[in-house]
């Protein structure tokens, strides 16, 4: 990289609809997308890393009537609450995006404005089963027949057919546009099982989509007929480019980061962001992001969570409970990132104790104890390195090329399993050389051990700093390392401990979960 452009890596995170608290879906994709953004940074990338709020649309409209307060009062009194959950987590995010915020309209409106100047934006009508009560369109599914022929909505209202008028944007005229680019670009929609759904989808046929509302008015006004406000989805996709500066595409964010590496979103918003974003994207002549991730959906014990069952999980009284770090790591490695996951009180539990207090923060309080009494408190200097060091020390130098290959394909549980095995190898290491016995027969040897396992125990806080960034940091500490010692370019060999360097009193780092202490009701 010497004297050449940082590398930089642009990720963002879906926007969250604030018309409810934070979810632990919501908390799941910012502490993924967080984990692969600080994998990034520690790997020398000029990161930029972006979360926020899409606070327009009829959702927030709804609920917003329904609490008797303005859409734009819902929005100013949830919106800090994600805010808050973000900072909570310890997301490293660098920017944080409302839908409401001024950047934000000139940003959809001049986009709006360049479809528009590319002839893909037309006025139409607007056909569909309309409930006055509800101010909303159901969909044919959604209805149920009475015997009389009327229908009602799933509220119970009736509904009637109503046409009004559309701005429509000619999605259809995209279809192998869109078909050429995903054959041409086959990492683009991951995992390859929702990339086959998006193509099927495409393949079958696109219909223009309908891209402005006259029955309500909370959004981002068309520009030119204030009549109409855009559809939600045009004004939430773009915040990623408002997020870089965009309507100036010539400042320094856009040109750094445009095209975004990776959009993290949630399975079931796949084809808006596969389909819609890069239609708008290729009519609006701007380049397309370079992937798409569609991460599964978390259960509570498989079943799906809802206000109505009562199993909303709060991910800050989680954290509180469980702590950050510890839920971090647990959703990071017990879920295969693309895949649902399920959480559970014994899941968790068994996480925080197995992985994170008895193999690694037993193993660096038991060694680094040992070299407080044994060693003066100092990095002992190793003798010669017998085969079983030298073989260790080199599957803990071959670890960046493991944790980056499974970071390659987003394979954040792998990258975890991999710096986590070499975690389990330590301990057979310590266990099998038994340095408390080589205190009297031989000491120099004992200090070898010692040396070899806290050179370990640095090579793996160092990689796990991802996902658990307040322990890792905690144990970096106790090694003495400085702020410049603890990125990915001081692994391997090059950054060994040095000898004589005194270190801190040891202190554990991962405490173990105690069951009495159990939260009262968790089933
Ligand atoms: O969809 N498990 O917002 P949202 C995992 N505003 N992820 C989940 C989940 C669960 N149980 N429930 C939701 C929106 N998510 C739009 C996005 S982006 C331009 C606009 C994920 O608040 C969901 O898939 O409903 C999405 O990626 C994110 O949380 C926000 O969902």
């Amino acid at each position: 990289m010497s004297g050449s452009a940082p590398k930089t890596f642009y990720i963002t995170t879906a926007i969250s609809y604030p018309n409810g608290a934070p979810h632990i879906g919501h908390a799941y994709e910012a502490i993924a997308s967080d984990v692969i953004a600080r994998f990034k940074r520690l790997d020398g990338y000029e990161v930029r890393f972006l979360t926020g709020t899409d606070e327009h649309g009829q959702k927030m409209q709804q609920t917003a009537a329904k609490a008797g307060i303005t859409p734009r009062e819902l929005a100013d009194e949830m919106a800090p609450k994600f805010q808050n959950m973000v900072r909570h987590l310890n997301i490293s995010n660098d920017d944080f995006i409302r839908t409401t915020e001024p950047r934000h309209y000139a940003s959809v409106q001049e986009l709006w404005g360049r479809m528009q100047a590319a002839g893909d934006i037309y006025l139409g009508k607007y056909g569909g089963w309309y409930s006055v009560r509800d101010e909303a369109y159901f969909g044919e599914d959604e209805l149920t027949k009475q015997p009389d022929g009327t229908r009602l909505a799933p509220t119970g209202s009736p509904v009637e057919w109503v046409e009004e008028e559309s701005y429509f944007f000619k999605l259809s005229a995209y279809q192998d546009r869109l078909l050429a680019y995903y054959e041409a670009n086959p990492g683009f929609i991951q995992p390859d099982g929702r990339r086959n759904e998006v193509v099927s989808f495409v393949k079958a046929g696109l219909k223009d989509l309908s891209v402005s509302r006259t029955t309500f008015d909370w959004g981002v006004p068309v520009p030119g007929d204030p009549r109409h406000v855009m559809y939600v989805w045009v004004d939430a996709l773009t915040n990623y480019i408002t997020g870089l500066g965009y309507p100036d595409r010539e400042g320094e964010a856009f040109r750094k980061f445009w095209p975004a590496d990776v959009h993290v979103i949630g399975k079931d918003i796949v084809r808006f962001h596969a389909i819609y974003w890069p239609a708008f994207l290729m009519s609006a002549d701007l380049p397309l992001p370079k992937r798409v991730f569609g991460h599964g959906f978390l259960t509570n014990r498989g079943e799906k969570m809802s206000k109505s069952v009562g199993n909303v999980i709060d991910p800050i009284a989680m954290a509180d409970t469980y702590g950050v770090d510890q839920i971090r790591y647990f959703f990071c490695r017990e879920v295969p990132f693309g895949q649902d996951g399920s959480y559970s009180h014994e899941a968790l539990v068994n996480r925080i104790n197995a992985d994170l207090a008895n193999d690694f923060g037993n193993l660096a309080q038991r060694s680094l104890s040992m070299i407080a009494k044994n060693c003066c408190g100092v990095v002992p200097e190793p003798d010669d390195f017998s085969d079983t060091d030298q073989a260790i020390l080199a599957q803990a130098d071959g670890m960046l090329a493991k944790a980056r290959a499974a970071m390659e394909g987003y394979e954040i549980h792998n990258m975890l399993a991999e710096v986590w095995s070499l975690i389990g190898e330590a301990n057979r290491y310590f266990a099998g050389e038994a340095p408390w016995a080589l205190k009297k027969t031989d000491p120099k040897r004992m200090e070898t051990v010692l040396y070899v396992t806290a050179e370990l125990i640095r090579q793996a806080a160092i990689l796990a700093q991802p996902a658990t960034p307040t322990a890792a940091a905690r144990m970096l500490d106790l090694l003495d390392l400085p702020e410049e010692a603890r990125s990915f370019a001081s692994l391997g060999a090059s950054g060994r401990l040095k000898p004589g360097t005194a270190l801190p009193a040891p202190a554990p780092v991962f405490p173990r979960w105690v069951e009495e202490e159990a939260p009262k009701g968790e089933a």
